[in-house]
């Protein structure tokens, strides 16, 4: 199948990238960063890129206004600190589009119950209150993160494992929207890197490093005072024995720390295993927390410049508001209309 867009629009020079996160930390966790937002400044070259912060999103859960709001600015100046270049791609805040609600209420009517239901996300957030205490929005969610995708037409959505499920209902989504009605959406695909799909909890290295999550100690965030991060990566769960050795199955621990060794310096395994052989976890550690340190730095200090000067960050979504719009009002103009609603006479 033709996999390119149907509206009247002249077809994008380069194909288009898309992602989202959500502002519900006051720092991006290490896991944030390997497993999306690093892949967002390397495909920035390639695509036409679209990144937003999802605040919709964030208000599945309860969330204290002044400290969304923050958290909004302060998740748009790691984008920048991290890389995403405002010249190349737009950077938005979804609830400045209300294209995203718009259509997300058009993904609700096609979405089956018991399809969302399935969704492992839902089943998890909200199975410490019990599905009644979850709110409608939270079960809502991965139909909002559809309208998010398809509304720009994307080819690739770089995100983190935890999310392929929800990208599967967007698949299959714009799939029945199409055959009911006639093709408009693009299907887009996952792009999930084998080797940083998942990061995991330093004191945990069987779950997910995550901001709600983890254990204070498990959890790597970027802002933090590089002196902590320092001391969590020295005390990391290793694994019993003393080889530094890549075997996720047997040294989930070790292999975990190899991961982010590796991403942080694009020294290959091999090559980490061979440095290390012999010398025990206690050298691998201290100079992966040197490693880390000169990463997270400049990171925070670039964040911290930064936050100081919000203005400079609303003329920035400004911007990318106005990148967005243009094409996510077409998009949802055009569903509208084959779903068969009247347009609003001017
Ligand atoms: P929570 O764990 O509270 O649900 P989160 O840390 O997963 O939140 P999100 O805003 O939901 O944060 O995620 C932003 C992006 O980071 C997503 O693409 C997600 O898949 C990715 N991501 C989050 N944690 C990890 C991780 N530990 N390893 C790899 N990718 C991750
Ligand atoms: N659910 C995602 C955040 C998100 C997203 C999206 C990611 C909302 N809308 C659209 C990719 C595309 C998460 O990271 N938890």
């Amino acid at each position: 199948m033709s996999d390119s867009a149907t509206s009247g629009a002249a077809p994008a020079a380069r194909p288009r990238v898309l992602s989202g996160i959500q502002p519900t930390a006051d720092s991006y966790t290490l896991g944030n960063y390997l497993g999306a937002v690093r892949q967002w400044v390397a495909l920035q070259d390639e695509f036409e890129p679209f990144f937003f912060i999802a605040d919709l999103h964030a208000l599945t859960v309860e969330q204290d206004p002044k400290v969304l709001r923050e958290r909004t600015y302060v998740a748009v100046a790691q984008l920048l600190a991290a890389g995403v270049d405002p010249e190349r791609s737009a950077i938005f805040v979804q609830s400045h589009l209300p294209e995203h609600a718009e259509l997300g209420w058009i993904m609700q009517t096609i979405t089956g119950f018991g399809e969302a239901r399935r969704m492992t996300q839902f089943k998890d957030k909200s199975a410490k209150g019990g599905e009644g205490a979850a709110s409608v929005g939270l079960f809502a969610y991965p139909m909002l993160m559809a309208a998010d995708i398809l509304l720009y037409r994307p080819q690739y959505v770089p995100v983190g494992e935890d999310q392929r499920q929800h990208l599967e209902l967007a698949r299959d989504l714009a799939g029945r929207f199409n055959s009911r009605y006639k093709k408009t959406f693009r299907l887009p695909e996952p792009y999930i890197l084998k080797e940083t799909a998942k990061i995991y909890d330093l004191q945990d290295p069987t779950s997910k490093m995550s901001k709600s999550a983890s254990s204070p100690n498990g959890l790597v965030s970027l802002l933090d005072d590089p002196k902590v991060t320092a001391k969590k990566i020295r005390s990391a769960v290793t694994d019993s024995g003393s080889e530094v050795r890549y075997d996720p199955e047997e040294k989930p621990g070790v292999s975990n720390l190899l991961t982010i060794y590796s991403a942080l310096t694009g020294e290959s395994f091999e090559t980490l295993e061979q440095k290390y052989a012999g010398s025990g976890y206690g050298a691998f550690k201290g100079d992966l927390a040197e490693v880390m340190v000169e990463f997270v730095t400049p990171f925070r200090d670039r964040t911290l410049a930064l936050m100081a000067d919000k203005a400079h960050l609303d003329r920035v979504l400004a911007d990318g508001a106005g990148k967005a719009r243009a094409v996510a009002s077409r998009t949802l103009a055009d569903a509208y209309d084959r779903v068969g609603l009247v347009p609003a006479a001017r």
